[in-house]
């Protein structure tokens, strides 16, 4: 891997390789050396090479007299921008203000996590199925007409091949699927037209069915593209293909998906894998498939209906060749382009979308309908859009984010002398994913680009082996990028949409619209209580259950007794009726934590201490003055 630090001239020049020890005392000698003192934010300025930004009072809008915009939310300032984060391997998503680059909320999702108690809770538990890990690494929101609609966020699980939905009102995962017939499941995105599918990649290649048959021989080994409705989240049709399907994108009218495809050679090993020149983008006829799923022309692979396309282009599946192991596939905001990252190629290929029906009817070449492939620099990953017809692609080994015009990049491939590559920025370090605001959808407005670098080497203070990674923001309102700053995140953030605040609109206190609330409603009704009301025990045999409320700074019970060894279900509702008075319930030496939501109900199940005590449970989640008095005994005798 090359490293860029010793050539990048913004940043002081530090120890800061990945195999040294890394020197920070240079760093901070250099910032005391230039003045830090009296002139902190000047050299601070120097540093990045920024514009002076405005003061504390001047707000999200450009500060007058500057150039470009302004980063600096001022206390009790709000962002513009809702960022959505996957978390990568820590299996959550992570909500980030924009500009700010502040954490304003961590969704688990794939994870159990201590604090909300999500992989501890009933619900969540049903959903996680027992598994406990997860690896996110693609978010995107719902649309209808080619924007956010504001209801769902989906997201992938590459480890345990799932799909999960947050839902935007309360932003907590309401629902999980298990992709079959898949490995690997990497690229996902909904459809734009309107909330429809979700298509889901496999990158990884596995014997169709995995059920023992054709484990030696991987030429026989197949990729599927699944398509999951994105309300009912139910599986409904995969494709087939002999090829590994990386990235995911769609278009902007239902027509096609599209998925990169870095091994088209079928190898198993890193270097069977990059033996060709050419890999592809598949691209798949969303009509035909459909058309055949409702003809019945369909093979069953473990219960889901399933077209081979394996081989050859068929009026499903197009292969459309580019070089090579492609990686991001970005469709530009006009509908118009699908652009294939090259990954160990320096460019990118523009494939024209309104050339794929001819391709398909076999009157051109798949090939024929590349328009562009701008050298853009070493190792292209990802590509976004600022709506006014240039991309933005994040480049690996070069660590620079590449600013080229698509038009003139076409021109370019018919031979005109112009060049499309307009500005190159450095970013710290190794970009991976890149993504700007409103990018992914038709209203793409230019106005902040972020660089998820995988390396932050001498960027911020060293914290032991396990180094931080850096998402940048960079202004692209000018020229010239700028990267204006630095956020320290924990690993591994692989991509993020920046959404316009006034699309999401979340609720304070619960709706108990969700599904989960119909189970504790049944589980109520069955034991003939009022959630709202009940403090009760219900015993059945070793199971109890205790139903219980909480209103600051109480809980509706003082003490409940069970027995040793008993089934213990908490079902506790929070009676709160208050903005952010969330409650929590521990119970100690239990291994027990929850959160309770206002209005919300939550419950949890474990087995009683198997030897006779006094074991508090108290509130976890401060909300009162009261606080640490809100509490009681749990018998056991
Ligand atoms: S992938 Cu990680 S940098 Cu999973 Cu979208 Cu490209
Ligand atoms: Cu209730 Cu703290």
């Amino acid at each position: 891997m090359k490293d860029r630090n010793d050539k990048d001239a913004t940043t002081p020049k530090t120890k800061g390789h990945r195999d040294k020890e890394v020197d920070v005392s240079g760093r901070r000698n250099f910032l005391v050396g230039a003045g830090a003192v009296i002139g902190g934010s000047a050299v601070a300025l120097k540093l990045t090479g920024c514009a002076p930004q405005g003061g504390a009072d001047s707000g999200a809008g450009a500060a007058a007299g500057h150039e470009g915009q302004n980063i600096h939310i001022a206390p009790g300032q709000m962002d513009d921008y809702y960022g959505f984060w996957s978390g990568g391997h820590s299996g959550e998503i992570r909500i980030i203000g924009v500009p700010s680059m502040r954490e304003l909320k961590r969704i688990p999702v794939f994870n159990r996590e201590s604090a909300s108690g999500w992989g501890s809770t009933d619900f969540s538990k049903k959903l996680l199925k027992g598994r406990l890990a997860g690896d996110t690494h693609h978010v995107h929101l719902s649309y209808t007409g080619g924007t956010y609609d504001g209801r769902y966020v989906y997201v992938n699980d590459k480890m345990s091949a799932r799909l999960a939905r947050v839902r935007i009102a309360t932003m907590e995962t309401d629902k999980i699927v298990d992709i079959p017939n898949a490995q690997g499941t990497h690229g996902i995105f909904p459809q734009r037209h309107k909330t429809g599918l979700v298509l889901c990649n496999s990158e990884f290649r596995i014997p169709q069915p995995n059920d023992g048959r054709d484990m030696h021989d991987p030429s026989k080994y197949a990729g599927t593209h699944t398509a999951i409705d994105g309300e009912t989240m139910e599986v409904k049709w995969q494709v087939l293909v002999e090829g590994n399907l990386d990235l995911c994108a769609t278009d902007y009218e239902g027509n096609y998906s599209f998925a990169s495809c870095y091994n088209s050679e079928g190898g198993v090993t890193l270097e069977e894998m990059m033996g060709a020149d050419l890999d592809h983008v598949y691209v798949f006829n969303l009509k035909a498939i459909q058309a055949a799923v409702d003809a019945g022309k369909t093979i069953d692979l473990n219960g889901v209906k399933a077209i081979d396309a394996r081989g050859a282009d068929s009026e499903y599946v197009l292969r459309v060749p580019v070089p090579k192991s492609p990686h991001g596939v970005n469709v530009s905001p006009d509908g118009k382009y699908v652009i294939a990252s090259g990954k160990l190629s320096p460019t990118c290929s523009v494939i024209e979308i309104g050339k794929l029906a001819d391709a398909f009817a076999g009157k051109i070449k798949p090939r024929d309908c590349v328009v562009a492939e701008p050298e853009v620099g070493l190792g292209p990953l990802h590509t976004a859009f600022d709506g006014k017809g240039n991309a933005y692609t994040s480049i690996f080994i070069d660590s620079v984010m590449t600013k080229w015009n698509i038009d003139k990049a076409i021109r370019q491939f018919k031979g005109e002398d112009v060049n499309p590559i307009l500005d190159k920025v450095d970013v710290h370090y190794q970009v991976g994913h890149t993504n700007a605001s409103m990018s992914e959808t038709k209203d793409a407005d230019g106005k902040w680009l972020v660089a998820l670098c995988k390396f932050s080497k001498d960027r911020f203070l060293p914290v032991g082996p396990l180094q931080h990674e850096n998402d940048q923001l960079i202004d692209m309102t000018m020229d010239k990028l700028k990267v204006v700053h630095d956020g320290a995140t924990y690993p591994e953030p692989h991509d993020c949409v920046i959404v316009a605040r006034d699309l999401i609109k979340t609720i304070q206190v619960q709706d108990r619209k969700d599904d989960r609330f119909r189970m504790y409603e049944k589980w109520a009704k069955a034991d003939g209580v009022d959630l709202m009301t009940a403090n009760k025990v219900v015993r059945k045999g070793k199971k109890v259950r205790v139903y219980m409320t909480s209103q600051a700074p109480k809980f509706g019970m003082n003490e409940f007794t069970v027995r040793p060894g008993d089934e213990v279900q908490i079902i506790l509702t929070n009676i709160d009726n208050v903005a952010d008075l969330s409650h929590g319930f521990a119970v100690c030496q239990h291994d027990v934590n929850m959160l309770i939501n206002p209005q919300d109900t939550q419950s949890i199940t474990f087995t009683a201490s198997k030897t006779r005590g006094v074991f508090w449970y108290y509130c976890t989640w401060f909300c009162h003055a009261l606080h640490l008095e809100m509490r009681g005994r749990m018998i056991v005798e």
